[in-house]
């Protein structure tokens, strides 16, 4: 299966792999669900939400001021670093999509990301549209406000019943649909319209390898299931 998949990769023209927060997990940042998915008592889906920000702001800012503290003491694993080293091997027809909000792909030196769900790093302002880089973490205040008109800040990340990225988008659905292989690595696969760009590899011919330490509804498509962790299985497939 591993070398199945070691060909298929060292050979391919176009490669697209989609990542999830498993990918990160050993780097210390909790996954959404599954053990250790919990902040206090909530659910990712409690809180990644606009209704939850407008109820409570603080909550949701004390998780996210919370994530951005854990994910700032964190560094990429050797599954980030394997990504990026081969892209650095071979730039051309790589795409690496993400669902992460972490920065850990860039952090490691992968170059082509696209971030479907934006960035734990960027605020945006709910009065004046402003977005910016703000790596402070703690925050010292929550919420935070805006420099120039003084309205709450949100976190610039994408919520559920949000739009995605348009750009973004469009270029996930575009390398997913020309790729000769789909990696798809640590996500749960069931959060769209990320968990569909597996099955439209798939239908375009693509051969699809994933590496969970279980199971998810991709498996099913799966060309090869390398079930381990990404980053003891990463490197022995890209490198
Ligand atoms: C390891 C490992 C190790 C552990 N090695 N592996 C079609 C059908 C049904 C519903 C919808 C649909 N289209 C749209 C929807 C609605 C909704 C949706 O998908 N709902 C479903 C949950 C039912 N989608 C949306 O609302 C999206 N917007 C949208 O579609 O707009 C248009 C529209 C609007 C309204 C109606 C219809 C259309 C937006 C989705 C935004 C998701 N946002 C979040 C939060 C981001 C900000 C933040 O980080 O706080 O994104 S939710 C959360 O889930 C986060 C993640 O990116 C996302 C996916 O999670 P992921 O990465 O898969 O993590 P986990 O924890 O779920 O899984 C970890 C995996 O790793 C597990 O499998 C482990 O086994 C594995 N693992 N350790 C390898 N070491
Ligand atoms: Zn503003």
């Amino acid at each position: 299966m591993t070398q199945q998949a070691r060909d298929w990769l060292a050979q391919a023209r176009r490669v697209c792999v989609l990542t999830g927060a498993g990918i990160s997990a050993e780097s210390g940042v909790p996954t959404f669900r599954g053990s250790g998915g919990l902040w206090r008592e909530f659910r990712a889906e409690d809180l990644a939400t606009p209704g939850a920000f407008e109820r409570d702001p603080k909550l949701v800012w004390e998780w996210y001021d919370w994530r951005r503290g854990v994910v700032s003491a964190a560094r990429p694993n050797a599954g980030h670093e394997a990504l990026a080293e081969y892209e650095r091997r071979r730039p051309d027809g790589f795409t690496l999509v993400t669902q992460n909000v972490d920065g850990l792909h860039e952090r490691a030196g992968s170059r082509a990301v696209e971030r479907l769900h934006g960035s734990l790093w960027r605020v945006r302002c709910t009065g004046c549209g402003r977005e910016v880089e703000d790596d402070r973490a703690p925050l010292p205040e929550l919420p935070p406000r805006c420099g120039e008109c003084g309205a709450m800040l949100r976190p610039g990340v994408v919520w559920f019943g949000e739009m995605l990225p348009e750009a973004a988008l469009e270029a996930a659905v575009a390398a997913a649909s020309s790729c000769e292989v789909m990696l798809v690595v640590g996500t749960s696969a069931v959060v769209y319209p990320a968990a569909s760009l597996a099955p439209l590899a798939r239908r375009a011919g693509a051969r699809l390898i994933e590496v969970n330490v279980e199971e998810t509804p991709a498996s099913g498509l799966a060309d090869v299931h390398l079930r381990g962790s990404a980053g003891v299985a990463l490197p022995r497939i890209l490198l």
